[in-house]
Formats: structure tokens, C-alpha cells, sequence
């Protein structure tokens, strides 16, 4: 991708809040990111796979043993997994140079950081409350104010398999204090049970083979139906970032619980570059006291 057209999908990200890519991921390619989900999503539901997001937990952590539905499937670069196109597809160059040229920051400068999966769950549906990343709910106006004007020295994306519709946020949020009413429907972690009661929602619906960056910060909710009878749901979800921040971004990352990364042979492999500079981060986090600390809480 040129960086004429990256600098477009930057500024509409700035703009709205998050922009959609158009094939991003090619047939070929799709068919065998597919596969390796379907793999992945079968062991997870077996419960032979323990990382994952348990359905009526909404944030981190989760615990394998708390529910036995998934509305997730966390680490896939985790070499335990067995599934290496994950971390290829992480890795790529159009990936790195996409993420990069959003956040303004060389690919050289890039740090590794989370790729999971989203899902259905197969027992019964579920869905997020309205939410910032790393905004608490009940924050005040001066501290919801504060959060939004930091730099978030990272980007994050959906890129959907299969067509998506889960995710609901409203645009421009991102940037701008919730108004009383926003407040009212965003003020705790009770689910949105209908998205549509927030003034201004959209849904977002992806293609398969479409990638969504979205802002941190927008207001944004999700909701996730039982599958079957929905159509399935394997929508990777990961995030970069600017290794410039420090330990900045440290908290939102590491409270997905990253240990399995620090492996010095998990670090030979793909983006060993991206990971050096995670591992910095994450000591750079230990200093500043910031492992085990979480962005949000029910
Ligand atoms: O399901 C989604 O697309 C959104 C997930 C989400 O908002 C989150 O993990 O914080
Ligand atoms: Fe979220």
C-alpha cells in the first residue's frame, strides 16, 4: 500500500474514530487464515486450548476455569498453539507498514504486542457494556478529559474472516467527553442489551478479507449472538505499537498476560525486532511499576 493511501485511512481514523480497509486480506490467503482459525476455534470450545475470553467477563484477565463458553481465542502467536500463519500474517510486511504509517512511527520503531481472535459463543449470546479501552466507566469529565488527549503511541484492528457486525461504536467519540446521555448508557459495565438506545451508534459490518483500525478511545460495544444458528465469527484483533511511548501503553497490553512472550525462542522467530522491543517495555513496565495492573474492571 502506498503512503499517499495510508496517509487517507490515517486521517480518517483521526477523524472518526476508526476506518475500514478494503481487501486487506486476498482469497488465498483468507482460505488458509480460515483453516488455521477454524483449528484454533475447535480446540478452543474443546477446551483443549486454555487461553481464552470466557463468556460474562468482559475485561481481562480471564480464567479457563470461569466459564465454559468462549467469546475469544487469546495468544495465537503462542507457539503452543501450532499455528505459525498467525504469526506470519502479524508479522507481514503490509501489516507492519499499515500499522506503522497509521501511528506515524517506522516500521523500525514498531513494537509487537497482542493478537487474538475474536468469536461466537456456541451456549448462548453475549455482549460488552459501552466502553473506552482504558477509560474506567465512572471516570469524571476532567478524567475522562485527560485520558482523551493523551497519545495512545499504538493502533488497533479487527480484520474479519468471516463478515462481521459485532462491533457498534460511535463515531467521532473519541475525542470528545460523553455527554450526559452517552454517560447514562455508558456509566458501568452492565451489557448493552440494544446498542441502538446510544444516540449516534453505528454498527460496524466488516467483509471478509476487510480490516477495521479503530481508535482506543471511541465509545464502542459489542454484541455477540450464539453460533450456530449465527454465522461463524473469526475476526483477528491485535495491536501495535511505538515503542517511543515507554511504558506508556504497558498496562492496556500486559494485563492479557504475556509471560509465554519473553521465551528468548519464541523471540527467534518472525518480528524478532518488534519483540526486542517489547521485551523493552515490559521492562521498562517492571520499573515503573505497571505489571499486574488492569485498564479495566466489573
Ligand atoms: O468484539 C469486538 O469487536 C470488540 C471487542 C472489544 O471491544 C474489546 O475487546 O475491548
Ligand atoms: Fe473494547
Amino acid at each position: 500500500m502506498g503512503a499517499a493511501e495510508i496517509k487517507k485511512y490515517k486521517e480518517k481514523l483521526q477523524v472518526n474514530g476508526y476506518v475500514v480497509i478494503d481487501g486487506f486480506i486476498q482469497e488465498d490467503e483468507l482460505a488458509a487464515l480460515r483453516d488455521a482459525a477454524n483449528t484454533a476455534i475447535n480446540r478452543t470450545r474443546a477446551h483443549a486450548w486454555p487461553y481464552r475470553r470466557v463468556i460474562g467477563k468482559q475485561f481481562p484477565p480471564w480464567n479457563d476455569a470461569d466459564s465454559p463458553d468462549s467469546w475469544g481465542v487469546q495468544h495465537l502467536m503462542h507457539p503452543e498453539l501450532g499455528l505459525p500463519i498467525f504469526r506470519d500474517f502479524y508479522t507481514s510486511e503490509k501489516l507492519v507498514e499499515l500499522a506503522g504509517g497509521l501511528i506515524g512511527c517506522d516500521a523500525a520503531l514498531l513494537q509487537m504486542e497482542l493478537f487474538n481472535m475474536l468469536i461466537l459463543p456456541t451456549k448462548a449470546g453475549f455482549s460488552l457494556s459501552w466502553h473506552r479501552d482504558h477509560v474506567l466507566h465512572s471516570a469524571s469529565r476532567e478524567d475522562e478529559q485527560k485520558s482523551l488527549k493523551t497519545p495512545h503511541y499504538g493502533v488497533q484492528f479487527n480484520a474479519a474472516l468471516y463478515h462481521d457486525s459485532c462491533l457498534w461504536v460511535v463515531p467521532g467519540s473519541h475525542n470528545v467527553i460523553r455527554t450526559d446521555e452517552q454517560r447514562l448508557l455508558s456509566c458501568d459495565t452492565s451489557p448493552a442489551t440494544d446498542p441502538t438506545l446510544m444516540p449516534h451508534a453505528k454498527q460496524v459490518h466488516l467483509l471478509p478479507g476487510q480490516i477495521l483500525f479503530y481508535d482506543a478511545n471511541i465509545l464502542h460495544c459489542a454484541q455477540y449472538p450464539q453460533s450456530p444458528p449465527a454465522p461463524p465469527r473469526a475476526t483477528l484483533h491485535g495491536t501495535f505499537g511505538d515503542s517511543r511511548g515507554g511504558s506508556h501503553r504497558a498496562v492496556g497490553v500486559l494485563q492479557h498476560g504475556l509471560e509465554w512472550m519473553k521465551a528468548e525462542e519464541f523471540g527467534d522467530g518472525p518480528g524478532r525486532e518488534m519483540w526486542q522491543l517489547l521485551m523493552r517495555m515490559y521492562e521498562q513496565a517492571r520499573v515503573d511499576n505497571k505489571v499486574g495492573k488492569f485498564s479495566l474492571s466489573e
